[in-house]
C-alpha cells in the first residue's frame, strides 16, 4: 500500500515474519522497533552522557554508569567499522546457534529451547562463573531482521539481531546453582560498498560493515560493582574483536552475502 502524503515510513517493515503467529510476537516486534531506534541514535544525542571506556582502532565502546536497586546495570554502546564483511554476514554469525561456541568466550552451555521460526529462536545459556560471584544463566529470545535502507534505497539492506530476556516455564529463574541475568541486546549492521573505479568485479576489498552493538545486562543478584565493571571492561572489547575476526576468517573464501 502506498504512503499517503504526510505519512512517515515506519522504522521497521510491517510484520511479515512467520514468527508473527507466536504468543511472544507483539513483544518481539515492539522491542525490536525500540532497540533499533535506540541503536540508530548517535553517541552525542539527547544529552545521553555516554563515556568512552575502550578504544582500539575503529572500535569505540561507551557506557553510562547506572545502578538499579544497588546493582550495576550500565548500558553499553559500541561502534566498530570492519573491512571485508557485510551486515548480513555479521548478523548471520551472531544469530545462528551452530557458530556460538566458536566466538562466545564466556559461554559454558547453550541450548535452543524453541524454534519459533527461521528468524526467531529461544535460547537458554549458562556462562562461566566469576569468583566470588555465583554462576549466571539467561533465557532469551533472539530475532534476526532485515530493515529497509531509508537513506539509500538502492544500497545494501541494514540487518539487526535483537536478544531479549524472557521466561520459560520449564526453566524457572534462580532454581539451581545459577543466578538468572536479564539482558537486552541489539546488534545493528550497515554495509558500505565502494565499487572499484575501473569496472573490475566487486570483491571483499570494496565492502565494509558499520557495527553498532548496544546492551544492558542486569546481573540479577549480588555481584560486587567493582568486579562487575572490571569484567565488562575486559570482556566486551574481547568479544567484539574476537567475534569480528572470526567472521573475517569464516567468510574470506566465500561469496559475499549481501
Ligand atoms: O551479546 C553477546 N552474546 C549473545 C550470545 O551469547 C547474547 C548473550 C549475552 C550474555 C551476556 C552476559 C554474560 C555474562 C556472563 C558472565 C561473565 C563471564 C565472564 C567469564 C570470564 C572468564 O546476547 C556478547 C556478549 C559479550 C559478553 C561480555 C561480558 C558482559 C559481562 C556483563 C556482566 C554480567 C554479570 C555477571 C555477574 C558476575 C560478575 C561478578
Amino acid at each position: 500500500e502506498r504512503l499517503k502524503s504526510g505519512q512517515v515510513m515506519p522504522v521497521t517493515p510491517p510484520p511479515t515474519s512467520p514468527a508473527c503467529q507466536h504468543r511472544l510476537w507483539p513483544e518481539i516486534d515492539k522491542v525490536v522497533q525500540q532497540q533499533v531506534a535506540m541503536a540508530r541514535m548517535g553517541i552525542g544525542e539527547c544529552g545521553s552522557g555516554w563515556q568512552l571506556f575502550a578504544e582500539d582502532g575503529e572500535m569505540k565502546m561507551y557506557r553510562r554508569e547506572e545502578e538499579l536497586d544497588g546493582m550495576v546495570v550500565d548500558p553499553l554502546k559500541a561502534v566498530h567499522v570492519v573491512k571485508g564483511i557485510t551486515g548480513h554476514e555479521v548478523c548471520h554469525y551472531f544469530f545462528t546457534p551452530q557458530y556460538r561456541y566458536d566466538w562466545e568466550t564466556t559461554l559454558e552451555q547453550m541450548n535452543v529451547l524453541e524454534t519459533i521460526s527461521d528468524d526467531t529462536l529461544m535460547f537458554m545459556q549458562t556462562h562461566k562463573r566469576i569468583w566470588p560471584a555465583s554462576q549466571r544463566d539467561v533465557v532469551f529470545w533472539s530475532h534476526i531482521r532485515k530493515l529497509p535502507n531509508e537513506k539509500d534505497r538502492d544500497g545494501p539492506d541494514i540487518w539487526t539481531v535483537v536478544n531479549n530476556s524472557t521466561e520459560h516455564p520449564d526453566y524457572p529463574a534462580n532454581n539451581g546453582k545459577c543466578v538468572r541475568i536479564f539482558l537486552k541486546v541489539c546488534l545493528m549492521c550497515q554495509t558500505r560498498v565502494d565499487p572499484p573505479k575501473d569496472g573490475t568485479p566487486l570483491s571483499r576489498e570494496n565492502v565494509s560493515c558499520k557495527i553498532t552493538y548496544c546492551s544492558v545486562v542486569n546481573p540479577g543478584g549480588w555481584a560486587p560493582a567493582s568486579v562487575l565493571r572490571a569484567v565488562y571492561k575486559r570482556e566486551y572489547p574481547k568479544f567484539l574483536k574476537r567475534f569480528t575476526a572470526y567472521i573475517i576468517n569464516q567468510t574470506k573464501n566465500k561469496p559475499i552475502m549481501f
